[in-house]
């Protein structure tokens, strides 16, 4: 039967084809098309719930109120340029200006927020385990999941490929990530897992640093502690079950948060997982809340040159720099905003975005 149809001169849908002629069509716009992939990939009521509402264009409208603002304040703006006589006061419209700008910036934070609320419901908080090899990274992890997954051996460098799992810490989605350890690669195999391993660190919500607290620092690991962020960052000092050999802590490592466990025995990781959460909740390493928005990679680059620009401009009118400059960033933050709603997107990008489609969707 399928096979006479294809004969017959028809063919199969590609990823995302269904979704893609509706947004080609003008039906929806590329942030409901993004909702599409985010109902059929979402995992609980509340995630499924909120896709629905961004398909349906709660979303959508307020992007386009904030492009239509953005797009008054730009025609306002080059009035003022233009006919600079008809300003009675060539001071009073740029306070104006920049207040809206202001507000406008505040609105596309906003934005952002909802869009990381929205990573995080779709794939959890990114929670990574880094230190250098053999500190008891994969022994954490599997002793945190209360299961084995990863590999455990005494070979330094034998986790040469990153284990994630989702689980529910206190209630809260947390993707847990083991990273291959960082050091001076051996061999291609492990040199890619550094790699992958650096960007995982640069890219978590909260970094759990393991230290041997039973042997001396390395200098790999007191390049690791100097390179962490506080507030981001979360010592775990383990293999407690045996004497303590540490030493002092490099003067960076004072204002780190730090528990001490043994993957081993268990001990102190019952701490350790109310430390995390808290650390969470406590809002230092996950953003305000807002309705969860969901935004593709592409879009939420988007999203952040616009706020980037908007901010620029409410500066440059702030220090008094010619106008041309300030236009020249709010028409940028237009130009990226309208991005995201895809009235202007290139065709690749569209095979990209399209391309994480199930077949038929
Ligand atoms: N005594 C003791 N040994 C541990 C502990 N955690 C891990 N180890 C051992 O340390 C070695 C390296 O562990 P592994 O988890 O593979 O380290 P990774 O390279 O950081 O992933 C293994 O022999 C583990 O059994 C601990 O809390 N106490
Ligand atoms: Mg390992």
């Amino acid at each position: 039967m399928l096979g006479a149809l294809l004969d017959a001169g028809g063919r199969l849908a590609g990823p995302g084809e269904f979704t893609r002629r509706a947004f080609l069509a003008g039906r929806i716009d590329l942030a409901q098309a993004e909702a599409v992939l985010a109902a059929v990939n979402s995992r609980t009521e509340a995630g499924l719930e909120a896709a629905l509402a961004q398909i349906k264009g709660a979303f959508s409208g307020k992007l386009s109120g904030l492009e239509r603002d953005l797009l008054d304040l730009l025609a306002g703006i080059e009035a003022g340029i233009e006919f600079p006589d008809e300003l009675e006061n060539p001071a009073e419209p740029r306070g104006r200006w920049q207040a809206e700008l202001r507000r406008l910036a505040e609105r596309a934070g906003r934005l952002r927020r909802a869009s990381a609320e929205g990573r995080i419901m779709a794939e959890g908080i990114r929670v990574v385990i880094a230190g250098r090899p053999n500190v008891g990274k994969s022994s954490l992890l599997n002793a945190l999941l209360e299961q084995e997954r990863a590999i455990v051996t005494d070979v330094p460098g034998t986790t040469r490929d990153e284990i994630s799992e989702l689980i529910t810490l206190a209630g809260l989605p947390v993707r847990l990530t083991d990273t291959a350890g960082i050091r001076p690669p051996r061999d291609r195999i492990e040199k890619a897992g550094v790699r992958r391993s650096r960007a995982r660190v640069k890219s978590a919500d909260l970094l759990l640093l393991v230290l041997d607290r039973s042997r001396p620092l390395e200098a790999a690991d007191r390049r690791l502690v100097a390179g962490t962020k506080v507030g981001k960052t979360l010592l775990v000092l383990n293999k407690i079950d045996r004497p303590d050999r540490l030493g002092a802590l490099p003067g960076r490592a004072a204002g780190l948060e730090r528990v001490e466990v043994s993957a081993r025995t268990g001990a102190g990781l019952e701490v350790l997982k109310e430390r995390v959460a808290g650390l969470i909740r406590e809002g230092r390493v996950s953003p305000d809340s807002e309705t969860p928005v969901f935004l593709g990679v592409y879009q939420e680059r988007a999203l952040r040159h616009a706020c980037e620009a908007l901010s620029e401009a409410a500066a440059a009118l702030t220090d008094g720099i010619p106008l041309d400059f300030v236009l020249a960033s709010v028409r940028r933050a237009a130009r990226h905003l309208s991005e995201i709603s895809g009235r202007r997107v290139d065709k690749e990008v569209l095979d990209q975005i399209f391309s994480r489609f199930c077949i038929g969707k």
